[in-house]
């Protein structure tokens, strides 16, 4: 049978044998038209999960610091009384809810959650979007009208592809649903292309690319401020001038920043820049993606903003070969909010909400500041916050003194071993699956639908079923009128697959289920095709949005530091903070080790292997040194995802393994997004003993 891998971006399409009721082999389909037989070793990591002792099946409540196994219909019943009681002594917004980055692979949850989140009628609602990719929803709501109205490179045409802190040769692509992503790197440059990577580490991509550039971190934003004053000294004709507004404030933004005073900063040559300038302008087709290095930054939206404006002005964006626009069977545009901005603040630090969610580098101190409104309840839905978000362990004191903690996730990790409720939904080759949000970020237009391929062995409810019976518990606690538990009743009737189906008939190519259902490896769409300016949700592109105009100052009095400076690392055996007790997934163990360039182990008289100690503004962990020269000089990376405080059964070998996000800080965000700063945190590092001592 065919289904697709839930667990990255790249939408894989699998095929499963069964033996004896029991997952075979999991093979790439090869058939599929978007991953073409393509997998990874994670795919693998299903049957694991699915035959996985630990992986919870039932609700658990915790009555005296132990879990007990209770009924579902108890389980809802608790949730909505302790909810409905925290939100009357204490308001609506006591009750804070964070939604882990799994949701988005999980169209159950997708298509339910904005129903629980009504009935919890909270404005304290954070999700890991706020610690990924709020840059590019910001700019793309400010420029294009719509947060998801995001364009994506189209490197299947591409002959010049510049990938900015980005490393998909790891993660296998982000907001660039790009399965077998390294080939088609590769097709880049067999075919004449080039492909070059700005990044403070040679990464996995940086050495299959043409050219590779270190950068120190953080500073991107000068490097693409010069490049944007370049292509406005020499501009490209073509639609883009009648479809813009805003050049002349573009053009004062950018003045003051040239080649010269970026190479200061970036440490990069003032003519490496300018040629790569000369060069992109000049190539057939060509392509700028800056990803989670740029995004996850002090300018992340100022970075990710500069990006569109450097393809607009060299004629990229809309055209085969540069940064287009998809066109899915089921249009994201249309079924979430377009967003808005500033409509209330956070409590304590006053920060703005961006489409109904405020930034999650804020959850903490929601909860530790007293006074009215003060978070004193959490409901986290597929993720673990206490390991994902910035200064973790102060989140984890904080969900400790919570007056109830209600997670939904199979697994007891590092934050849901603190709740006072755990509900489990069914494991990911038990649920429907579509890909409503990834389709709208692919590099060519599927679509593929699958029924559950296994049923498990006892009742057990998915994400949406979890979300729906939770929202139908507390508007009848909350006393809601019938009229509207009437609708929520509704909503729960009709399901997954009804939902789907109706709005994939509405969609562009008035498909349905049942079709979908008949083309199991999935249906070729064709690529990305121009779509401007019909796709546009405002009158006109917006090249100088006013509240990035605003921050003109912040940047202009940055300044050089000399403080080394770390930044994050992904593994290609490794998804965020689970899946670490997965054994084939395990086998290196230094996989948490700090790299560091030959030269800083020297100056700091560090040899391969030794411990450091590396403490940063927030906190200090004490690490284990591997000597890499992919690092540039006055850089370290730790990957984020592990921790040694997970629960016994989830925790995996990693146990000196430690959090990244010990050293991040609450504080450290871009403030035009609120998006956590993650990279580019300054530290100092102390030699622990040698490592043969
Ligand atoms: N320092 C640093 N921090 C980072 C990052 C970084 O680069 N550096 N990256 C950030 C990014 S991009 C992201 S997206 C976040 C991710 O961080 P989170 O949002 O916390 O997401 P995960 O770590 O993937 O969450 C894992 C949990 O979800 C559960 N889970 C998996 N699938 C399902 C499901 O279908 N349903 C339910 N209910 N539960 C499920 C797993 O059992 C596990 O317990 O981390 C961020 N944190
Ligand atoms: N194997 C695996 N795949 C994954 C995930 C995973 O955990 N494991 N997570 C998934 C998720 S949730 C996401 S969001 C994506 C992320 O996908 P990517 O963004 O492709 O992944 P990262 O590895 O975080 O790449 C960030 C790169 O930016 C660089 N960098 C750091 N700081 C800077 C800087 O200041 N400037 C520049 N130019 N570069 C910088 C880092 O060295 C790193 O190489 O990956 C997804 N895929
Ligand atoms: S690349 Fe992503 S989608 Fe494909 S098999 Fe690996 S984890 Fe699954
Ligand atoms: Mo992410």
């Amino acid at each position: 049978m065919f289904t697709t891998c839930p667990l990255c971006e790249a939408m894989c399409g699998l095929e499963i044998t069964l033996k004896d009721h029991r997952i075979d082999e999991i093979r790439g389909d090869k058939q599929d038209p978007l991953s073409r037989g393509h997998l990874c070793p994670k795919a693998l990591a299903l049957k694991t999960i699915q035959e996985d002792p630990n992986r919870l099946k039932q609700p658990l409540l915790k009555r005296d610091g132990q879990f007990e196994v209770v009924s579902w219909d108890e389980a809802y019943a608790i949730a909505a009384e302790r909810i409905t009681k925290i939100q009357r002594q204490h308001g609506n917004d006591s009750v804070a809810l964070y939604l882990g980055n799994p949701n988005v692979h999980n169209v159950t949850a997708l298509l339910n959650v904005r129903e629980f989140s009504r009935t919890l009628k909270t404005k304290n609602r954070y999700s890991a979007s706020s610690v990924d990719q709020w840059p590019h929803q910001h700019v793309a709501y400010e420029m294009y009208g719509h947060q998801f109205l995001v364009p994506i490179p189209d490197i299947n045409r591409t002959q010049f592809l510049v990938i900015m802190g980005g490393n998909p040769l790891v993660s296998n692509g982000s907001m660039m649903s790009a399965p077998d992503v390294g080939n088609r790197i590769k097709d880049i440059r067999n075919r004449g292309g080039r492909v070059v990577v700005i990044d403070p580490r040679r990464s996995e991509t940086a050495k299959k690319a043409s050219d590779y550039i270190a950068i120190r971190p953080g500073t991107d934003v000068f490097m693409l401020a010069a490049l944007v004053r370049q292509a406005l000294e020499n501009p490209t004709s073509g639609p883009w001038q009648s479809l813009c507004m805003g050049l002349d404030q573009l053009r004062s933004f950018v003045a003051p920043f040239s080649f010269e005073r970026a190479s200061q900063i970036t440490g990069i040559d003032a003519d490496v820049m300018a040629q790569l300038g000369r060069d992109f302008a000049a190539a057939e087709t060509a392509v700028w993606y800056g990803r989670m290095g740029v995004s996850t930054q002090a300018f992340g939206a100022t970075c990710q903003w500069l990006i569109q404006c450097l393809n607009i002005l060299t004629n990229r964006l809309d055209r085969p070969g540069g940064a287009m626009f998809p066109k899915p069977a089921i249009s994201v545009l249309d079924l979430l909010s377009k967003g808005h901005h500033g409509r209330w603040h956070s409590r304590v630090r006053k920060l703005p909400e961006f489409a109904g969610e405020l930034p999650v580098a804020c959850l903490a101190e929601e909860m530790e500041v007293e006074g009215p409104d003060q978070v004193k309840a959490l409901v986290v839905a597929a993720g673990n916050p206490v390991v994902s978000t910035p200064h973790g362990s102060r989140l984890e004191s904080a969900i400790k003194k919570l007056d109830f903690t209600l997670c939904i996730d199979f697994y007891l990790n590092e934050t849901s071993r603190h709740a006072d409720l755990v509900l489990p939904p069914v494991a990911p080759l038990e649920r429907d699956h579509y890909d409503l949000i990834f389709h709208q970020l692919a590099i060519h237009n599927t679509a593929k639908y699958h029924d559950a391929p296994l049923i498990p062995a006892a009742k057990q409810p998915d994400d949406g079923q979890i979300l729906m019976g939770l929202a139908r518990a507390i508007a009848k606690a909350k006393k809601w009128p019938l009229k509207k538990r009437l609708g929520l009743a509704f909503h729960a009737w009709m399901g997954t697959k009804r939902m789907l189906n109706w709005a994939l008939k509405r969609g562009p190519y008035r498909l349905s289920l049942k079709q979908l259902k008949k083309t199991p490896h999935g249906l070729d769409l064709g690529p990305m095709t121009p779509q401007l300016p019909d796709i546009l949700r405002r009158p006109k592109i917006q090249l100088a949005p006013e509240r990035f105009l605003a921050d003109a100052k912040r940047l202009q009095e940055t300044q050089p530091t000399t403080s080394m400076l770390l930044v994050g690392r992904r593994h290609l055996l490794q998804n965020n903070s689970w899946l670490r007790h997965v054994p084939h997934l395990t086998k290196q163990t230094d996989r948490s080790a700090m790299h560091m360039s030959p030269k800083d182990a020297t100056r700091l008289g560090l040899v391969d292997g030794q411990r450091a100690r590396v403490t940063s503004e927030s906190g200090m962990v004490e690490v284990a040194i591997a000597i890499s020269d992919a690092m540039a000089e006055g850089t370290v990376s730790i990957p984020h995802g592990y921790s040694n405080r997970a629960h016994p059964d989830s925790g995996g070998p990693f146990s000196d393994a430690v959090s990244v996000n010990e050293l991040t800080s609450c504080k450290a965000i871009d403030p035009i997004s609120g998006n956590a700063a993650l990279n580019g945190v300054p530290v100092r590092i102390e030699a622990l003993q040698a490592a043969s001592d």
